[in-house]
Parts: structure tokens; C-alpha cells; sequence
């Protein structure tokens, strides 16, 4: 069971280990970002008639979370010279996208979870009907978000952040990666292509979106946007090596949700294929080969390769 205190709501700052980079204050950094993004989330939805719906919208948008995404994308934005105000929609954009995803993940159809962020699941507090219409709320409201609150930005840049957007939800991205997991659930010989196919889709894809949409928001030429797509899909298959660490050594408490869930649903994981030493081996080779690709551009890559540290050292 999970406290009803919410110890999630502000863990992302303090369940960080010591990070490894530079002079870099990454808790510093997150903190700050972190205010910028809960501030402007707060603002994107209001409560108007009929309120239920919006209540329950912002019930699971509102409830905390690392804020991984919208970071990244700030911060991938900043590296090619942009700035917060350039970013900020897209990176809210994201966090609907990627609220919506665990709203319906949380669903009995899908992983049935009773808690998500400290918190009751949305199907548990509003239903199920009401749980489904709130995650398709938020997947439009996200579009609707990025074209219209998206100035200073040519408008053929933020197009391509729609289209990169869409890319990374569809069957070519989260959609599909959850396909494969559904279909894989209680199978035996689960394969380490498969296994990674599941996450490049389901969790890479709108990670690799977050840090890319950033990067062309502010005009990131080819090269950089190559770097930060390598960048982006090492982390996003180490984040998800740790997520799989964690369900296994991590309290419910610490993780807001579950923990124990993948062994329980029989899911194939990188723990269950490497055991927890050489899992653990792979996500810091990953993290490593993810600072490799931007250390070309310096101090100005600082955030994006401690939030590449943030990866491995994060506790929830
Ligand atoms: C997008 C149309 C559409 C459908 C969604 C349900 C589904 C299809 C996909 C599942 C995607 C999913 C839940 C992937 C898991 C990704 C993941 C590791 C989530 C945990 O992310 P954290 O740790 O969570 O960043 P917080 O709460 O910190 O934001």
C-alpha cells in the first residue's frame, strides 16, 4: 500500500544520488524546471463546465511525477540555442501525452494498477468511463496546446514537433510497443530483440521526441539533431533498464505505484533476461555512450549529461 501522504509528489529532487557531472547542479536545475513546467501545466487546463472531466484531467496531469520530459525538452531546446518560453508548450504537450499513456496503462484492460504517482489511479477515483475520456482528453488537449500556445517559433518548426509528436504516440511508437507488451504478457522465452523493441516503442519513443522536439524548436541543425537522437535513445533504453530494476528493488512507497508488478504479470524484463548486476552494467554503458555523443558541445551539453546520470542514480 502506498502512504495517502504522497511521498512521490516531490521525490525526483531528493531520491537523486549524488550525480557525476562536472560542476553541473542538476538538483538545483531540476528543481527550477521542474517549477516552470508545474506552473505552466497548472495554468494549461481550467476547471470549466463540465467540470468533472477537467477535474479528473488535471487529477492525474497535476499529481506529480518527475517531469523527465519536459525537462529534457527544455533543456535539449536550450542546447540549440533556444529558450524556456520556446519550449514550454511542447513540453507540456509531452507531460499530457505521457499522462494520458499512464491513465490508460493503469486501466483493468491493460496493467490494472489501483495506485500511479502516490496517488489512486484515475480509473479508481473517476471510473473507468471517465478515466478513458480523460486520457483522450489529454492526448487532443496536447496538440490543440502546441499550436496554439507556440510563439516565437517559425510555424513550419512547430509543425514538425506536431508531426514528430504523433509519430512517437501512434503504432509506430507508444501505441505499438504497448501492442507487443500486451501480447508478450505470461509468454516464455521472451527475446532480448523483442524485449527491446517493447521499450524503444512504448517508452524510448516519446523520451526520443522530448529531446528532439526540443532541439528543432530552436533550429538545431542536422548534426545536432543526429547527436541528440542517439543521445536520446540510450537513455531512454537505460531509463527503462532502471525501471525495470526498480520494480524489483524498489518499495511501492518510493515508486508511488506498484512495486513487484512485472514479476507478478509474468513480464519479460532486463532483470529477468541479464540479472540485476549486469542490467545495472548495461543502463551506466548506455548513459556513458549518451554523454559520448554530446560532449562535442561542452558546458552547454551540462544539463542534458546530468540528466543522463539522473538516469541511473534516480531512486523512483
Ligand atoms: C498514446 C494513444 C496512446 C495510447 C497509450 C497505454 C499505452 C498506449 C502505452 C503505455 C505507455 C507506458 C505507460 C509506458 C511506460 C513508460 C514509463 C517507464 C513510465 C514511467 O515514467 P516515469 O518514471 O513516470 O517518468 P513519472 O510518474 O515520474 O512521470
Amino acid at each position: 500500500m502506498i502512504s495517502a501522504e504522497n511521498p512521490h509528489k516531490t521525490a525526483s529532487a531528493q531520491n537523486l544520488a549524488s550525480p557525476n557531472h562536472s560542476d553541473f547542479q542538476l538538483v538545483d536545475y531540476l528543481t527550477q524546471r521542474r517549477e516552470v513546467v508545474e506552473a505552466a501545466l497548472d495554468k494549461s487546463i481550467p476547471v470549466v463546465y463540465p467540470e468533472k472531466i477537467y477535474e479528473a484531467m488535471r487529477y492525474s496531469l497535476l499529481a506529480g511525477g518527475k517531469r523527465l520530459r519536459p525537462i529534457l525538452c527544455i533543456a535539449a531546446c536550450e542546447l540549440a540555442g533556444g529558450t524556456i518560453e520556446m519550449a514550454l508548450p511542447t513540453a507540456c504537450a509531452l507531460e499530457m501525452i505521457h499522462t494520458m499513456s499512464l491513465i490508460h496503462d493503469d486501466l483493468p484492460a491493460m496493467d490494472n494498477d489501483d495506485f500511479r504517482r502516490g496517488k489512486p489511479t484515475n480509473h479508481k477515483k473517476y471510473g473507468e468511463d471517465i478515466a478513458i475520456l480523460a486520457g483522450d482528453g489529454l492526448l487532443a488537449y496536447a496538440y490543440e496546446h502546441v499550436a496554439i500556445q507556440t510563439h516565437q517559433v517559425p510555424a513550419e518548426r512547430v509543425l514538425k514537433v506536431v508531426a514528430r509528436l504523433g509519430h512517437a504516440v501512434a503504432a509506430t511508437g507508444l501505441v505499438g510497443g504497448q501492442v507487443v507488451d500486451l501480447e508478450s504478457e505470461g509468454v516464455e522465452g521472451i527475446t532480448l530483440s523483442t524485449l527491446n523493441f517493447i521499450h524503444a516503442h512504448k517508452t524510448g519513443a516519446l523520451l526520443e521526441a522530448s529531446v528532439l522536439s526540443g532541439a528543432e524548436l530552436a533550429g538545431a541543425d542536422q548534426q545536432m539533431r543526429q547527436r541528440c537522437s542517439q543521445y536520446a535513445r540510450n537513455i531512454g533504453l537505460a531509463f527503462q533498464i532502471v525501471d525495470d530494476i526498480l520494480d524489483v528493488t524498489a518499495t511501492s512507497e518510493k515508486l508511488g505505484k506498484t512495486a513487484g508488478k512485472d514479476v507478478e504479470a509474468q513480464k519479460a524484463t532486463y532483470p529477468s533476461l541479464w540479472g540485476i548486476p549486469e542490467s545495472q552494467r548495461q543502463a551506466q554503458r548506455l548513459v556513458e555512450e549518451a554523454k559520448a555523443e554530446l560532449a562535442v558541445y561542452g558546458e552547454q551539453a551540462a544539463p542534458l549529461m546530468a540528466l543522463a546520470d539522473f538516469i541511473t542514480a534516480r531512486k523512483s
